[in-house]
């Protein structure tokens, strides 16, 4: 069972720099002080325990990220795009929905990734001075934001988990109180899948999973294996079925709890409730209280519950517990949850293509050189010194150089980006 959400976010572009400043030489305090523009804001999808579902998502799904301010002059920086945080339960993964590729696994509480990187404020001008160039005409745009889309998926984990050897009748009981209908039969391993199901009670409801059989040797692989005590693992509260007409109900429930805690002490912490099934039968019935004492006289004070979950008896008393004990852990355990085993988080960095690169089409030439773009974006191309400025530029980033290599001669175009320039 998986909720699942597509979503679209984009990050905030960067804030241009800007050219300003006095020209003139002997000037006191003279001299080029246009500031940078502020970095755009991210996108960041955080994790955190008191959010249950990916619900919010289901209505509203563009998000986008602050831009950043221009900078302006006296240095002044441009004010920083807001970062927005998308807040997910405890182990959603986020998928990049176009390329299909795995981005996070958020598995630990405040656990964050940055899926929109914000764009780099441009620089001013002042950041352009040289010895050599003390009025500089350059200034730079800011970086554009980031645009993706994304699938968060939500592994349901359930609140209560049914454990109990196989033939318990743990199916039953999740038939009885659930719409879910679980394969029931007379022999063991009937279910060979979790099955999940909603349960309602007093105006709440909860998930309920039904854990195929263990038997002994499950932590080693054994049987039906790992994989079922890993659902173990991601519940909250454990109903722990016992089936009353059994020889030894005492030592079926000691060896499920054996088999727990071989393959993880910490499941033994998790609370569980006994439930004596089949109390239908008559000589369940007579030998229930025997029974009873024996559990309680284990010395744990996990509580005991009689049902008869084909009979339909005692199970409202049941769940009212139920409700009970998820109430008491689900403040404890949103401290504390533990992150399942597998959920390693892989953060895939996205690489910024900063790689220069010239190609022509017909008489047009096209630079591919994010910066030298952004820096042409801003040019005052009317004003003679900035365009030798400019030139300046690509010469030192090796485009003119490209360019030349390409084949180029006075007349042709070039292109950057979003401007075109007549080669001189
Ligand atoms: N008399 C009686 N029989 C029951 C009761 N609950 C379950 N059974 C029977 O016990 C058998 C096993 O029930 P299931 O619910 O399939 O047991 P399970 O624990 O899911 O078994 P596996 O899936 O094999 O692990 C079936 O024949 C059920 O009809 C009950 O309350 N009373
Ligand atoms: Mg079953």
């Amino acid at each position: 069972m998986i909720d699942q959400v597509d979503i679209h976010v984009a990050s905030g572009k960067g804030g241009n720099g800007i050219v300003s400043g006095r020209r003139e030489k002997f000037v006191p305090r003279g001299g080029p002080d246009g500031g940078d523009g502020g970095d755009g804001g991210s996108l960041r999808i955080t994790c955190d325990p008191n959010v249950n579902t990916l619900l919010a998502y289901r209505y509203k799904r563009h998000f986008s990220a602050g831009n950043g301010g221009n900078g302006a002059g006296a240095l002044k920086h441009g004010k920083n795009g807001e970062d927005v945080d998308l807040i997910v339960p405890i182990g959603t993964q986020v998928w990049d929905s176009v390329e299909s590729t795995h981005i996070a696994d958020l598995a630990t509480s405040g656990q964050s990734v940055v899926v929109a990187q914000g764009g780099k404020g441009g620089k001013g001008n002042a950041r352009f001075a040289t010895s050599t160039n003390q009025y500089p005409l350059l200034a730079e745009e800011g970086e554009p934001g980031e645009e993706v889309s994304l699938r968060l998926e939500l592994k349901l984990l359930a609140d209560v988990g049914i454990i109990g050897l196989p033939n318990a009748g743990k199916s039953s009981l999740l038939a009885a109180v659930s719409a879910a209908r679980p394969k029931i039969a007379a022999y063991p391993f009937t279910t060979l899948e979790p099955v999940l199901g909603v349960v309602g009670q007093q105006d709440e409801s909860f998930v309920m999973v039904d854990i195929p059989g263990l038997i002994e040797g499950a932590h080693e692989g054994i049987g039906l294996g790992h994989d079922f005590l890993r659902h173990v693992e991601r519940t909250r509260v454990l109903i722990h079925m016992v089936d009353g007409s059994t020889d030894s109900p005492v030592e079926d429930y000691e060896q499920i709890n054996e088999e727990l805690r071989l393959y993880n002490e910490d499941l033994m912490s998790k609370p569980q409730i006994i439930v004596i099934n089949k109390i239908d039968i008559p000589e369940v019935q007579e030998a229930l209280s025997d029974l009873k004492s024996l559990f309680a006289g284990m010395g744990t004070d996990v509580p005991v519950y009689c049902v008869s979950a084909v009979g339909r008896l005692g199970l409202d008393a049941l769940l009212n517990k139920v409700l009970e004990v998820l109430d008491e852990t689900k403040a404890q355990q949103q401290a504390v949850f533990v992150a399942p085993e597998d959920a390693v988080t892989v953060i895939r960095p996205r690489p910024r293509k900063e790689r220069m690169k010239v190609h022509r089409e017909d008489d047009t030439y096209i630079v591919t050189a994010p910066r030298a773009a952004r820096i042409a974006a801003l040019l005052d191309d009317s004003d003679w010194n900035a365009r030798i400025q400019f030139h300046g530029y690509l010469q030192r980033a090796g485009i003119v150089r490209a360019l030349e290599e390409a084949g180029i001669g006075p007349g042709d175009t070039v292109r950057f980006g979003d401007t075109e320039w007549e080669w001189e």
